[in-house]
This record gives structure tokens, sequence and C-alpha cells, in this order.
């Protein structure tokens, strides 16, 4: 990817008023561009120290009276000059600001641009680039403490060391082939192998932390599912505590499922209301109840919603993680123990609904577990590459086979960790990551 020099702009707030909203320029020109309209003419603003300005437009109308701060390159976020202006929150002021900055020759930014030129510019290794639009993103104390730590360099530093161990590895086999030796004698081979067994474990570890972050990024799903009128959508409202999805006394009322993110205790949690199961009247029913089986498929936690008073044999669902025993306050008896785990609730009363939510929460918890900063799924593909390399590399020097074949598989290893922290990342692989950014950012 080439470096671009052009100065970008864009709005870096959220679309809306509020108090302030900030235009964020990128690029050599950036403070040339910013001076046309601030009335910086003999000398420019103290770097990083926020000044008044006023922002006047091409016929010297006057546009806000503003806060502005300049970061000369390369000490900012994109590693290039950068002017922010700090208007007055107001849609229609930032977007005439951002019209009359292009005219004066800036370029509209693309999603993800300026974070994207902080990365060209050496500043964020590549999980650091993820990791701020994961922090942007994060809908849970946890996931946001996690993005934080991708943020802060642990998973790119991490990453590093190993390659750092893999390389000394194999420089010790290149120094066999310069020798020209056939193979790998078997004690020098063993020797090796087990220099790298640490590496594996670690690999191994952040795989195995990898679902327990992902969730915390992710969320969980829990999802209800059961016949109709079992109470489901009742119970989803008493669950976010408002009165979200229709509730009526007649069979078949959630056609579509609804989902609905809460967070509980730190932890982002997915909810979904789905449509009950019977064999369909009408078309949208059918498909309805097709969406809440492939919701069902989905989830992290499944919730069988039962009508204690009137229990109806439910059709085949894959095992939910729990029974709701609903409509105790009907009398219902006491739950079968064919049903497996199941908790006595009362949608309409409110009876036994914190115990289900506290059960909920427990596997929510399990579900988060974990200590790797490996959250994204392209982690996961890599990290699996680099352990496949491992392991071959390791069967190579054990086996005693050729010094080039344990070779190659060491280097595939590296190539795949420098991959993964953005250095030789196919451009394809850049610009899927930087297109999911905002605009701004
Ligand atoms: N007495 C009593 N009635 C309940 C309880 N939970 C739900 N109901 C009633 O049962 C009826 C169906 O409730 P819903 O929450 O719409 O049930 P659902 O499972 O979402 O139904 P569908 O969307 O049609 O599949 C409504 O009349 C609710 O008021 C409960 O715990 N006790
Ligand atoms: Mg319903």
């Amino acid at each position: 990817m080439a470096l671009e020099q052009d100065t970008i702009v864009a709005i870096a707030t959220p679309a809306g008023r509020g108090a302030v909203g900030i235009v964020r320029l990128s690029g050599e020109q950036a403070e040339a561009i910013a001076a046309r309209h601030l009335g910086w003419t003999t000398t420019l603003p103290r770097p990083r120290w926020l000044g008044r300005a006023r922002f006047v437009d091409g016929a010297g109308e006057v546009v806000d009276d503003l806060l502005a701060v300049r970061f000369p390159a390369p000490a900012s976020y994109t590693g290039e000059a950068v002017v922010e202006l700090h208007g007055h929150g107001n849609p229609l002021l930032l977007e005439r600001m951002v019209a009359e900055l292009v005219r004066s020759g800036a370029r509209l930014a693309r999603p993800g641009e300026f974070t994207e030129r902080a990365f060209l510019a050496g500043k964020l290794d590549l999980t650091q680039a993820e990791a701020v639009a994961t922090l942007i993103a994060a809908r849970s104390e946890g996931g946001a403490r996690l993005a934080r730590r991708l943020l802060a360099g642990e998973l790119g530093a991490g990453l590093v060391r190993l390659r750092q161990a893999i390389v000394e590895v194999e420089a010790e086999v290149e120094a066999a082939i310069d020798f020209a030796e056939e193979e790998i004698d078997p004690a020098g081979g063993a020797r090796l192998a087990e220099r790298l067994a640490p590496v594996t474990a670690e690999v191994a570890r952040l795989l195995a932390g990898h679902a327990g972050a992902r969730h915390q990024i992710d969320g969980v799903r829990v999802v209800l599912v059961g016949a109709v009128n079992a109470g489901k959508s009742s119970l989803f409202n008493r669950l976010l505590g408002e009165e979200r999805a229709i509730v009526t006394p007649e069979a078949g009322t959630t056609r579509d499922y609804l989902e609905q993110v809460v967070e509980w205790e730190g932890i982002e949690v997915c909810l979904v209301d789905t449509a009950g199961l019977r064999v369909a009247t009408g078309a949208a029913e059918r498909q309805g109840i097709e969406r809440s089986r492939a919701a069902a498929a989905a989830a992290d936690l499944l919730v069988q919603v039962v009508d204690g008073s009137a229990p109806v044999v439910d059709e085949a669902l894959p095992p939910p993680a729990v029974v709701a025993w609903n409509k105790v306050d009907l009398g219902a008896g006491a739950p079968p123990a064919t049903l497996g785990e199941a908790i006595p609730v009362s949608a309409r009363t409110g009876e036994g609904v914190a115990a289900l939510r506290t059960w909920l929460v427990a596997r929510a918890r399990a579900a988060v577990a974990g200590d790797s900063v490996a959250c994204l799924e392209r982690h996961r593909l890599g990290l699996e590459q680099v352990a496949a390399a491992l392991e071959a590399a390791r069967e190579g020097l054990t086996a005693g086979l050729t010094p080039e074949l344990i070779a190659f598989e060491l280097r595939a290893a590296q190539a795949t960790l420098g991959a993964l922290i953005g250095e030789r990342t196919p451009e394809q692989v850049l610009e899927a990551i930087f297109s999911h950014f905002c605009v701004g950012k």
C-alpha cells in the first residue's frame, strides 16, 4: 500500500447533535488548509494547545466559534500533521466546515483511514489498530477491558516474542543446512524441539482462551425458545426490565425473533425472544419458526420456556441449558425430572426470575472466562496456522527430517505471526479490517 500524501478530513464525533462536534484533518497540508479558515496567518498556535478560533468560510462568513488544536507530525495519532476543530455539535455546522475544508484542498476520509494511516506510519501494529475499532464497539465493561489490553499491544508484543523464539531455533536449523548435513542428528533435534515447546504452549494457551475472549467482545447469546404461549416474550421482558416484546393471550404472537443487548455484571448478553414452536398456521409464522430454529442453533445458552401449568411436549430442540418452568403463579406442579435442570419462575409475578438471571450470569461468566487477548476470528485463524507449522517442525525435528523441511515450517510460522502483527499482511486483509471502522477514526 503506497503512502498517501493527500490530506483527509472527517467529522470524528457521532452523527446527531451534542455539546461538542469534532472535525479532524490529517496530512501534509492539514495546517495550511485549516489556517485559511481559522485566520492562522502569521504564526501557528502552540502545538497541542487548544485555542479559541473562528472558522470562516470562503466568502468570509463566520461558520462557528470554536476551539482548535494542531498536532504537528510526527507526534500525532496518524503520525502526520493533524488539526482538530472542536465546534458546536450541530451536524449542519460540522458538515459545512468539512465542505469548506474539501474546497480548500482536503479529501473526505474513508472509514478507518485515520487509524490506517497510524498503522502505516508504524504508530500501531495491526492488532492495536483492530483494537481501536473493538474498543469503540465494545458494549460491556469486560469487552472494553479486553479491547484496552489489545490496544496496549499485549497481543502484538506477545506475538513478536514468539516469533523471536522461532527465529532463534530456525538459525540453528539453517546452520545445519550450511554444513550440508543431510539431517539433524537425533540429540540436536530433540534439544531444538524442546526449545519450541514453550512457544507451542503459548500459542495453545492463546487459542484455548479464544472462545472466552470472543464472547467477551461479541457477547453471550441467550435464546428463549419453547411452545407458543409458554411465556417466552413475558419472560424476555422481565429479564430486560422493560416491555420490549408484545405479549398477548393468543398463541403465535411473536412472529420474528427479537434481540436486545443487556450488560449483566460487566458481561454483554444478547437476549433473544423467538416465535413459539408449533405447526405453523401461515407463511409468516412458518418463516418465523424457521428463524427461531436458526436462532436456537446459534445460541450460546438456550433457555426452554415451558408453561408449567399446562406443560406441552415440545418439539425436538437442541438440549437446552436450562428450562424455565413458567407460570408457577397458576399453581404449576414441580418440573418433571426428565426435563433436566429447571428453574421455577413466573413471568407474571417475577417470582424466580432473579434466580434464573443469576443462573444465566454464572453460565455467561463461564463462557467469557479465560485470559487470552486473541479475541478476533483473524487471530484464531492465524494462530491455528502457526500451531500447525510448529507441530510439523516438531515432528520433523524428532523424526530427523531434512533441515530444509524444518526450516520451511519455521519460516511459515514466522510469516503468519508477521501477518497477524501487520507486517506484509495482504492488502485485502487490511482493507477488510479498516473498512469496518467508522468514518473519522
Ligand atoms: N399467569 C401467568 N400468565 C403468564 C405468565 N407468563 C406469561 N403469561 C401469559 O401467557 C400468555 C402468553 O404469553 P407470551 O409471553 O406472549 O408467550 P409467548 O411464549 O411469547 O407466546 P408466542 O409468542 O405466541 O409463542 C399471555 O397472556 C401472558 O400474559 C406467567 O408466569 N403466569
Ligand atoms: Mg412471544
